[in-house]
């Protein structure tokens, strides 16, 4: 099923006036270089339609109600309506704030028939917005979708299975999905002006010549034929790695090669997606299985393994100090705990002050040499330093980013565009360099490594956890 609110912005404002009703209410941009967003249909008949500069509407229908968008309340309808659908099924792929595809295909042996449950869902959003919506109901998302605007506004109309040649053989050309002004302008230079000329054809080849690779889609939507699934709009709230660990972890050195390799994981998945995200939240478990996570939202929203790494150490040494802090005002410790306490404070006061200890440490060194092929801005030194000692066994270490978005990020400090631009820049390169002779060929020594499991079983107690956290609700 397909469905689709009519006027969408312009109901909306006659509902919220209802002096409005019955004339012809043209929503849009105000200004003299303002364009129509959508016309009630009292106005269509005048010939306004969306797209359409303001200044020819007014000429089209001088004496029409012109009103600029109100999104904010648009949204709050186009929620409803999504409840509304969630009535009737979890299968919902929204393709506008006003329409969507339903699959119906579980539901429908609850209604009399198709035009029952059509009915249904029409009534439904009457009831809770008091506004029209057309649906379609058909085989596939492709009848559907032209279904729902065959008959509008109030549209109702349902294509039955076997129905589907039938119902498409008089329609003119651009109705196939897909089918823009120049693919028109090609097909009917081939001699196809209706639907039934492409039915007509035993199989796709004669359309070659004027649409080329679209042949064998348009050929096949013609007929009726179209099995594109319909998506649920599940969205991917977080991107993150975790690993829990075959022994315990509490080498400053090697958490920091975690949190390196976990942000190179991250960072490279949302740039896969196209994703941004502007959370960074470490998870940390201990070996008594307490677990604490720390996250930071930064200004602007990243993909860049660079800024999550920076994020992720900032992070782990806050916990540490918040830690460190809370049990120096703790005086009931056992004599054990007291005992480790004491050995890792020294290590770690011995480690703020003598670096270069730790970076003599051959794992160390391993890491600095690593520095160099990481290319990425490092860090002014590779200095494992950075990061405080853990004051207990890790278990289990984490990173995730959340708060994800595709939209490019804007940015209001001039320094930071240069970095991040310089850092975008080297990301694609590196992941195009991936993905043509596979992650060795730009990963660091010591991440390589790291991912190859090259004495990686050392630490692993299952497998690392990949995940992109999906969500399933409302
Ligand atoms: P549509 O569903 O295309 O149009 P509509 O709901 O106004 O009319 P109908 O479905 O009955 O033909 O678009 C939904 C909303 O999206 C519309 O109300 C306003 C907005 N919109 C624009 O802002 N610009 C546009 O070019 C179009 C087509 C729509
Ligand atoms: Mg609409």
């Amino acid at each position: 099923m397909h469905v689709d609110m009519d006027a969408f912005f312009a109901s909306v404002e006659q509902l919220d006036h209802p002096e409005y009703k019955g004339h012809p209410v043209i929503v849009g941009g105000l200004s003299s270089r303002g364009v129509v967003a959508t016309a009630s249909y009292e106005a269509r008949k005048f010939g306004v339609h969306s797209a359409m500069p303001i200044s020819r509407a007014k000429k089209l229908c001088p004496h029409g109600i012109y009103v600029y968008p109100n999104m904010a309340r648009y949204k709050e309808i186009s929620h409803i309506i999504h409840k509304v659908m969630e009535e009737f099924t979890p299968i919902i792929e929204p393709l506008s704030l006003d329409e969507a595809f339903l699959d119906v295909t579980g539901i429908t042996h609850k209604f009399t028939g198709p035009k029952a449950l059509g009915r249904a869902i029409k009534d439904r959003v009457f009831e809770e917005t008091g506004l029209i919506i057309s649906a379609g109901l058909a085989p596939n998302k492709f009848l559907a979708k032209l279904a729902s605007d065959l008959d509008k506004p109030d549209g109702l109309v349902v294509i039955p299975y076997g129905k589907e040649c039938e119902s498409l053989a008089n329609l003119p050309i651009k109705r196939i999905w897909g089918v823009g002004p120049s693919t028109e302008r090609r097909l009917k230079d081939g001699g196809f002006t209706l639907i039934k000329d492409v039915q007509a054809l035993p199989d796709e080849k004669p359309l070659v010549p004027y649409v080329g690779n679209q042949a064998r889609r348009i050929w096949e939507l013609a007929r009726g034929i179209d099995e594109r699934p319909v998506e649920p709009d599940r969205q991917i709230q977080s991107v993150g790695n975790e690993e829990t660990y075959e022994s315990d972890v509490e080498d400053p050195a090697v958490i920091d090669l975690e949190l390196r390799y976990f942000a190179n994981r991250v960072a490279k998945r949302l740039r896969k997606y196209g994703l941004m995200g502007h959370t960074v939240s470490i998870k940390v478990r201990y070996n008594d299985f307490k677990t604490v996570s720390r996250q930071k939202r930064l200004d602007s929203a990243t993909d860049q393994e660079r800024i999550i790494y920076d994020t992720s150490v900032l992070l782990w040494n806050k916990l540490m100090r918040e830690r460190s802090n809370a049990r120096q005002l703790d005086h009931h410790n056992t004599s054990d705990l007291n005992r480790r306490n004491t050995s890792l404070s020294n290590r770690r006061n011995a480690k703020s002050t003598t670096d270069s200890t730790i970076i003599d440490n051959a794992s160390d060194r391993q890491l600095a040499d690593d520095r160099e092929m990481m290319g990425a801005a490092p860090l002014p030194q590779f200095d494992t330093s950075v990061l405080d000692m853990p004051h207990k066994p890790i278990r289990l270490l984490g990173v995730t980013v959340s708060g994800l978005s595709t939209e490019s990020i804007v940015q209001d400090d001039l320094f930071s565009i240069e970095t991040d631009e310089k850092d975008e820049k080297l990301s694609t390169v590196l992941d195009s360099l991936a993905s043509k002779f596979g992650e060795g060929a730009v990963m660091s020594g010591a991440l390589w490594r790291r991912a190859h499991g090259d004495g990686g079983e050392r630490r692993k107690r299952s497998e690392l956890k990949a995940e992109m956290d999906l969500d399933n609700e409302e």
